[in-house]
């Protein structure tokens, strides 16, 4: 029996302002918090749909991750752990901008063209980042689940990466782990354990300075606190920007500091110590440290995809396996890193539209796929048959020691990574892991190819959608005439490349440049973002240089 009445009455608490219309961004819907009531809940009803269509538990995640405080916003977890199906995002849209009076017809829509059988109860793991906003908004979500008579787990404050591996646990009956907080801390630290093991405990804890990890002020340092039990001591951090004083993202963060290219506040740097930055909800990180003369050096997505990749693809020659490893970019990637993958590595590179739910796809094409968008946002996939090799091969007892070595570590490299979604603690872990093993430090790291100078900008436009882009993002289909000005600029400077698109998470246009010098990839970002504002409806300020 299905509850529409119950739907009629409930939504009624959460009304949508009249004419309010918004997009499914990148990564879900965005914006400023006071505008998604209304959205939650029907993200709650559509979530209910999505796990009777799929027969399966769905997650709905409330942060806007990097955006400031006052933002907020919801994620949709399909039941493997990925982001939804891009066929349901028009659903999402549908529903959130339908007029309170058109609500439950949009609802009976979506269940007619999906054929959704209405008899079984659903299940939605529902989870929510520290913002002030997200504990009512997560309400809401729990109340568009119960409308429809379906069932809910609220797991409270979570990472959005925990509760895509409590997704998929669920989902597969407990084999990809315990569908437990303290299921996601046990698998990854057992995992961490097992593969610094090899690493003498002394060496380990005297080669490198303790890890120093900006929280963000979000919910990542409050869950590393949770796991630091878990790890027996294998792993020195020092937390700081843990929500205890800062707000979040400000002035600190993965965003912060990836796009200002410069250390967060709250951070006490010492020269050549490790630093990171988890973003607001903990699924992207990037590294970084400065040199004795104070200079900051970033070691982002790309720099982070080739450690992992080297790691994985010396791994596996070792092991003599003969499994097929990409790594998928978008179009933020520096060149000198798709450069060294191709030329060096040898490792096929792709590169897709940004957003983690298009890396992840291209990335289950392989036997192993790296994929990292350079904001620091990413994970590795493997395939069933590669992890059964891997398996297979590691409990071999006929093998030399040296390949079973190498299996063995794959297999702890399996365990280490949340294949879901790009997950900043289990990132952390493994490249801690592989810089451990590896003996390596963080400058050793840095050098491993150097980064073309580059500058990324944000232009304000009356409609961002005035822009349209094609080839992965990298050249502009309209306005007319600002691909010719933006080819126009870019042949001015050497070794330079300049795209724009607009952002899918906040109202702006984003702008990406590189070139020869520093000072170049600035006078390019600017001159391409002043073409921006005259051809694409540029309001505000002119970008100044
Ligand atoms: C989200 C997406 C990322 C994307 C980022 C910025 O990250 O998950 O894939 O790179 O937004 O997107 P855009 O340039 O369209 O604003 P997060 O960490 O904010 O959820």
């Amino acid at each position: 029996m299905v509850h529409f009445e119950g739907v009629s009455l409930k939504s009624l608490l959460h009304p949508k302002p009249a004419g309010l219309v918004l997009q499914y961004g990148t990564a879900g819907f965005r914006t400023t918090a006071r505008h998604l009531d209304h959205v939650m809940f029907r993200m709650g009803l559509l979530a209910a749909l999505r796990a009777k269509k799929t027969m399966s538990t769905i997650g709905v995640m409330v942060t806007a991750s990097h955006n400031p405080e006052e933002d907020n916003g919801v994620k949709l977890i399909d039941p493997m752990g990925e982001m939804v199906a891009v066929a349901w995002e028009s659903y999402a849209t549908q529903l959130t901008n339908a007029e309170q009076d058109a609500l439950l017809t949009t609802l009976k829509d979506i269940i007619k063209q999906e054929a959704i059988s209405m008899d079984k109860k659903a299940m939605v793991f529902v989870g929510r980042d520290t913002r002030l906003s997200s504990e009512d908004l997560s309400q809401a979500v729990l109340d568009g689940v119960s409308s429809l008579g379906d069932h809910s787990h609220d797991f409270g404050l979570v990472t959005t990466p925990q509760l895509h591996y409590l997704v998929r646990c669920q989902n597969t009956n407990g084999s990809y782990g315990n569908a437990s907080l303290e299921g996601y801390y046990q698998k990854l630290s057992q995992a961490f354990v097992q593969i610094t093991s090899k690493v003498n405990a002394v060496k380990l804890t005297t080669d490198q300075s303790p890890l120093r990890i900006d929280g963000a002020n979000g919910i990542g340092a409050l869950k590393m606190r949770e796991m630091e039990p878990f790890l027996q001591q294998r792993l020195s951090f020092n937390l700081y920007n843990d929500g205890t004083s800062g707000r979040l993202n400000h002035l600190c963060g993965a965003d912060y500091v990836k796009v200002q290219q410069r250390s967060p506040q709250g951070v006490e740097m010492v020269a050549g110590e490790r630093c990171c930055s988890f973003d607001g909800d903990a699924d992207r990180i990037v590294y970084y440290y400065h040199n004795p003369q104070g200079h900051f050096h970033l070691l982002d997505g790309d720099k982070i995809a080739t450690l992992i990749s080297t790691f994985i693809k010396e791994l596996l020659t070792q092991a003599g396996l003969n499994l097929q490893l990409a790594v998928v970019q978008t179009a933020y990637a520096n060149g000198s890193s798709t450069h060294f993958l191709q030329n060096n590595m040898k490792v096929i590179v792709e590169c897709v539209k940004t957003g983690v739910k298009h890396l992840h796809h291209a990335a289950q094409k392989f036997d192993i796929g790296v994929y990292f968008e350079a904001n620091g946002h990413g994970t590795v996939v493997f395939s069933d048959s590669a992890e059964e090799q891997i398996k297979g091969l590691a409990a071999d007892p006929s093998l030399t020691e040296d390949r079973k070595s190498a299996a063995q570590m794959l297999e702890d490299t399996v365990n280490l990574v949340n294949q879901t979604v790009g997950d900043a603690i289990s990132d952390m872990l493994l490249i801690e892991a592989v810089l451990a093993v590896r003996g390596l430090s963080v400058q050793q790291w840095d050098k491993i190819y150097t980064d073309l100078p580059n500058r990324q900008l944000k232009v304000k436009v009356a409609d961002r959608r005035a822009i349209d882009t094609t080839d992965a993002e990298r050249r502009a289909t309209s306005p007319a005439g600002l691909q010719e000005a933006i080819d126009g600029i870019v042949g001015k400077y050497s070794l330079s490349r300049s795209f724009v698109r607009p952002s899918g998470t906040e109202d702006v246009v984003r702008v990406y440049a590189e070139a020869d010098t520093q000072a170049n990839a600035d006078c390019l970002a600017y001159e391409v973002s002043l073409a921006v504002y005259h051809l694409a409806g540029g309001v505000g300020e002119e970008p100044k240089p």
